[in-house]
């Protein structure tokens, strides 16, 4: 009998196949992954429907009822997506999941003068309860989830969506659903925030608070990892932030005098899933582990209260505007990803995505990738079906240790909110994501039809447009004839009432309540008492609801809290020096900075550049590493404050003297809110400063944007050393060609 070959066996035969080349693969996590696992790498998961769930939250999971296909979607009016929601469901979507428009997300009515270019565009505008009746019209809400994907103007939504409810015949108790309610990582990356975090995180507990004792079947939360994903965090950075803002919601819920076992059953997570395939599967299996190991140590005592459940969505940014087509394929690797590692709920990203919104084509195609995942592949017959996987196990063990080394240093900068402020979470990110884009524009990443096997001419396909004007006038129309039939006294005394809960000191009520004492530690009268309980104590959504069910409109409740708690505004800080350390020997990097050099001599100082941010759209991952690598080569960057207007931009670029402004747009105002920048330059006799776009915008608007004086236009897939390139010219510098990248 011959001798059982052994690891150090199989190493010398691998060696000499491959000549001595080092075999292993440095992740983006830091993780050395070596060319091939063995037993000695795995440890046992247990068994899924139990702790610590590594295999999965039901014992049976996709055997039983395979995940829910939600499709994320919304846009122009609630008509429009009403009717786009129940062609879905028709064709095979399971569940809703409503994306609302910036103006909602950010506290403001469609009449209101910040938002001119952002209504109906990026998602679906809802100004009052009357629009939520209207999105969901013949979608009963006693049996149909829905998910609202809203952190900002959380309590007026949520509370139109209840009254919404109330008036379809359905009551709280009824309603099943996520609200996504996240704000800590609003503050870190999405940036859809409205109040400053202290007031913002009383919001999230007294969601928590209200919908534990009313809504059972609700999720009142939806802790969120897929942004911090989309904007480039690592694996480790994903789950431990995502974790730990989860544990820090729960303290906070604790503080205020929640039962940690009343509401942590109705806590949900949301993790972005890109294409690093095993790490992915791996992900989800570390985030139940360590969802469990954080609740057990929080002291919940049911096991449901320790489960990790999930939404997942597939990655945005890892999808193309060249060669689209090839999106597909990536969307059907993740969402494999995504299941194989358990998730209870999916997205799955259209091929346009990079471009515009999904078409009712580009929707079909993203949907039957689940559905024929679901009901081809097999996929859902077995639990788990990677489990002992030595691979799988041991990048999960990993993922939960290195992890849990992150989560340490949060708690001891004091927990997520604190370490949030510190502004260390946000740059680590937008570190890893600088180091990302380089290794792309580099070709060390590759990406096919981007950086390798480019098409030499790419076929335009069919997109979306969304008509903002219209859509802004039918909602003023709307909101008009809203507050000309409410009964006028009763919704401000509502609204007064919302404000007074805003200025009270939850604290102290809901100690008041249980005590029967004020603060100075004397009897409350009975009628007292009765009138805090009967207010729902100073629980904000609870007196949302009021002001809804008296058609007070998305924009006066939140002026109502913004009157007590004041606006967050936010510059962003690019981080530097990422660019220079990874293009040091670079020669196409040595071009350009030469280049920036000769235009800084011929001028008397450094080329001016200003990376603008205009509307309601707070992406800045993009405008972000432009900032960072452009400051690299030696421009002078002025990074502009979130969410102006063209007017606050323009007199910022004429106060700064810059040469250039970059607007960068990913929510689709670019159409409505450059040309009037650039009309603004032109009155203040500055026609000279150029304008360059760059984001998410489709090809089809390149020519309107061109004859509105945009001179560069820059989308998704541009290499930002060829961008710099581009602009040196528009400054007068002569660039010679650009050398081939080099190797
Ligand atoms: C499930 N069930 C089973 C079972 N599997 N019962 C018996 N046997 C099995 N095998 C039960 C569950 O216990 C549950 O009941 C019910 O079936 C539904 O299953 P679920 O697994 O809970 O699914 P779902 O209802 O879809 O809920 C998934 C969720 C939820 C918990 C993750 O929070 C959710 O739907 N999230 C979606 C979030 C979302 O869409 N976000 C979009 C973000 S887009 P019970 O009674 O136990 O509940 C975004 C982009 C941007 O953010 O930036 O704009
Ligand atoms: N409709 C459909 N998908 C959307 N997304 C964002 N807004 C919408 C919308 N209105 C998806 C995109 C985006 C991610 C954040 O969510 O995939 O990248």
């Amino acid at each position: 009998m011959t001798e059982k070959p052994t690891v150090s066996d199989w190493e010398a035969l691998a060696d000499k196949e491959v000549k001595g080349r080092d075999l292993t693969w440095e992740t983006p996590e830091g993780f050395a992954i070596k060319p091939l696992y063995t037993q000695a790498d795995a440890q046992d998961p247990g068994l899924p429907g139990f702790a610590p769930f590594t295999r999965g939250v039901k014992a049976s999971m996709y055997a039983g009822r395979p995940w829910t296909i939600r499709q994320y979607a919304g846009f122009s009016t609630a008509e429009e997506s009403n009717a786009f929601y129940r062609r879905n469901l028709a064709a095979g979507q399971k569940g809703l999941s409503v994306a609302f428009d910036l103006a909602t997300h950010r506290g403001y009515d469609s009449d209101h003068p910040r938002v001119v270019g952002d209504v109906g565009k990026a998602g679906v505008a809802i100004d009052t309860v009357k629009d939520m009746e209207i999105l969901f019209d013949q979608i009963p809400l006693d049996t149909m989830s829905v998910s609202m994907t809203m952190n900002g103007a959380v309590i007026p939504v949520l509370a139109f969506y209840i009254v919404a409810g109330e008036r379809q015949g359905v009551s709280p108790e009824q309603l099943s659903g996520t609200i996504q309610n996240d704000i800590l990582k609003e503050f870190m990356v999405r940036n859809t925030y409205i109040y400053p975090p202290e007031p913002s995180m009383r919001i999230v507990s007294d969601i928590i608070g209200y919908t534990s004792a009313n809504m059972p079947k609700f999720n009142s939360i939806s802790i969120s990892g897929y942004h911090m994903h989309e904007a480039g965090a690592t694996a480790v950075q994903e789950l431990a932030f995502t974790i730990a803002d989860g544990k820090e919601y729960v303290q906070r819920a604790m503080a205020a005098g929640l039962d940690i076992d009343a509401f942590a059953g109705r806590l949900s997570f949301f993790f972005g899933i890109g294409m690093n395939f095993f790490m992915e599967i791996a992900k989800l299996r570390a985030a139940r582990t360590l969802w469990y190991r954080v609740m057990h140590g929080l002291g919940a005592k049911q096991e449901r209260s320790k489960m990790l459940r999930t939404h997942c969505q597939t990655s945005g940014v890892s999808l193309q505007e060249q060669d689209p087509y090839n999106n597909v394929i990536r969307t059907t690797v993740e969402a494999m990803a995504a299941t194989l590692g358990g998730t209870q709920s999916l997205h799955t990203n259209a091929l346009d995505e990079a471009i515009a919104l999904p078409t009712d084509f580009s929707a079909r195609i993203a949907r039957n990738t689940q559905l024929v995942l679901q009901e081809e592949s097999g996929i859902t017959n077995v639990v788990d079906p990677l489990g002992g996987s030595y691979y799988i196990e041991a990048l999960t063990s990993k993922l939960v240790e290195e992890a849990e080394k992150l989560i340490a240093e949060v708690d001891e900068a004091g927990g997520m909110t604190a370490y949030v402020d510190t502004g260390a979470p946000k740059a680590a990110i937008e570190r890893a994501a600088a180091q990302k884009q380089t290794g792309i524009d580099k070709s060390e990443t590759v990406i096919v039809g981007v950086n390798k096997y480019r098409l030499a001419e790419e076929a335009q396909i069919e997109t979306l447009d969304i008509d903002n004007h219209k859509v802004r006038t039918g909602q003023i129309e709307r909101l008009k004839q809203v507050r000309a039939s409410r009964d006028e006294a009763a919704c401000q005394a509502a609204l007064a009432a919302l404000r007074e809960a805003a200025a009270a000191d939850p604290g102290a009520s809901s100690q008041a309540l249980s005590t029967g004492l004020d603060e100075n530690g004397v009897p409350l009268p009975p009628s007292v008492l009765e009138e805090m309980a009967r207010k729902g104590d100073t629980n904000l959504l609870a007196r949302a609801v009021d002001a809804a069910r008296h058609d007070a409109t998305l924009g006066e409740i939140s002026a109502a809290m913004e009157e007590v708690f004041g606006r967050h505004d936010a510059t962003p800080k690019p981080v530097s020096g990422v660019y220079k350390t990874a293009y040091e020997f670079d020669q196409r990097w040595a071009q350009v900075t030469d280049g920036v050099d000769a235009v800084e001599r011929r001028l008397g100082r450094k080329p001016r550049i200003m990376v603008a941010k205009m509307g309601q759209d707070g992406h800045d991952r993009g405008a972000n590493v432009i900032a960072s690598a452009f400051a690299d080569m030696g421009f002078e960057v002025i990074s502009g404050p979130l969410f102006q207007t063209p007017k606050e931009t323009a007199a910022l670029a004429l106060q700064k003297q810059v040469d250039v402004v970059g607007a960068s747009s990913l929510a689709a105002g670019h159409k409505t809110l450059i040309p009037e920048l650039i009309q603004l330059l032109r009155d203040a006799g500055r026609p000279d400063i150029k304008v360059t776009a760059g984001g998410v915008i489709p090809p089809q608007d390149y020519d309107f944007l061109r004859e509105k004086g945009v001179q560069g236009i820059y989308g998704p897939g541009s290499n930002v050393v060829e961008c710099a390139a581009d602009i040196l010219t528009l400054l007068g510098h002569n660039m010679p060609p650009m050398d081939e990248a080099a190797e």
